[in-house]
């Protein structure tokens, strides 16, 4: 006998069900989300027999050139989530603004927020690409969601998970209870599950950054990745270097093997003062599944589901990953010795 066969579907009624309060709703949020999962599957399995890979020719509000994969996901995303009368508004990377609900549809007590298709710098290389999010309960009164029901605590989180688009499709997600990952099943169209409560190592043997910054970091940022290439005695060689450069396919090796993926501040760098990766968008979301999963995620001096978020589009530190490695780059940026993180 090999694994039960599950369904994404089957799972997330389970883990409703253990809450007599409630209404279906949340259920019903993420089986529309899935259904938009699966049409970007499609189109970027197809990518190169279509002329959808290449940019827009438009830039975005992070001052990026858009991919028209990029705009296709977050259209499809919109499309997918904008009637189901579970959301009061959603915000995404790619806009601006919050994003409304039309006036036709009815409004419903979630928030999504989402990257639609991150790491699209690696779409026309074939490199794996992923979907994130995260979904909060609102808070404002009135029957629009507004920017506050937007930027709330990562803590406040009821829901985060992400969509890979690698050598197969994984939906992989978190409501607090666990971390559970899915594989879609390209001939039957279904999620199965492939991944049940997914454990961060305590700590890994990987290290994964992109280190052409290295001299726009912090001393303690570089001192620590000086330290993951000595030899470490438990192991009897440095840590390994991987980076894709799509955070949702480095967060993903990171959960499964272990290990700090960082982006850190890059001080004297003026575009990334406050480091590149967005905190609604991409770091609360990497930090809870990261959390639900036994790991951490910090800024190096702060917890990131901790941070009380100024905008909609800030931009945050982000070192996550092993509980044991994350610690560690703590206690180098706080000034303290190697030795001591041992
Ligand atoms: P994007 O959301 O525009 O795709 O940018 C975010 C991406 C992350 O996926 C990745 O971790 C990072 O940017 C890579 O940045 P860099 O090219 O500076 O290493
Ligand atoms: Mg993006």
């Amino acid at each position: 006998m090999t694994a039960k066969l599950v369904t994404v579907q089957r799972h997330i009624m389970e883990q409703q069900e253990k809450y007599p309060e409630a209404t279906g709703a949340f259920t019903h949020l993420l089986q529309d989300l899935l259904l938009a999962a699966k049409i970007i599957t499609r189109e970027v399995r197809r990518a190169g027999l279509q002329n959808i890979l290449g940019l827009t020719g438009q830039t975005n509000i992070q001052g990026e050139q858009v991919a028209k994969l990029d705009e296709f996901a977050n259209d499809t995303i919109r499309r997918a989530m904008d009637h189901g009368g579970h959301l009061c508004c959603m915000a995404s990377e790619e806009n601006v603004d919050v994003i409304p609900i039309p006036e036709r549809y009815p409004k419903g007590r979630y928030v999504l927020l989402f990257d639609p298709l991150d790491g699209s710098s690696n779409i026309d290389a074939n490199v794996t690409i992923g979907t994130i999010f995260s979904v909060y309960r609102r808070v404002s009164k009135g029957t629009d969601g507004t920017v506050e029901d937007c930027t709330q605590p990562g803590t406040k989180q009821v829901a985060a998970g992400y969509i890979l688009y690698g050598s197969s499709t994984m939906f992989v997600y978190t409501t607090g209870n666990g971390v559970h990952g899915f594989t879609l099943d390209p001939t039957i169209g279904e999620f199965l599950l492939s991944h049940e409560n997914i454990r961060c190592p305590r700590k890994g043997k990987i290290y994964s950054v992109n280190e052409s910054n290295y001299t726009h970091w912090d001393d303690g940022t570089r001192r620590f990745i000086d330290y993951l290439k000595e030899t470490n005695p438990e192991t009897d060689r440095p840590y390994s270097l991987r980076y894709v450069g799509s955070l949702v396919a480095d967060l993903h090796r990171t959960l499964v093997y272990g290990g700090v993926f960082l982006y850190p501040a890059d001080r004297r760098n003026p575009r990334k003062p406050k480091g590149k990766l967005r905190l609604m968008y991409e770091a609360n979301p990497a930090a809870m599944i990261m959390e639900q999963a036994g790991g951490r995620a910090s800024t190096g001096t702060e917890r990131i589901l901790a941070i009380v978020p100024e905008e909609l589009h800030q931009r945050v530190p982000l070192i996550v990953g092993s509980q044991d490695d994350v610690e560690l780059y703590e206690k180098f940026v706080s000034g303290g010795k190697a030795e001591e993180g041992r």
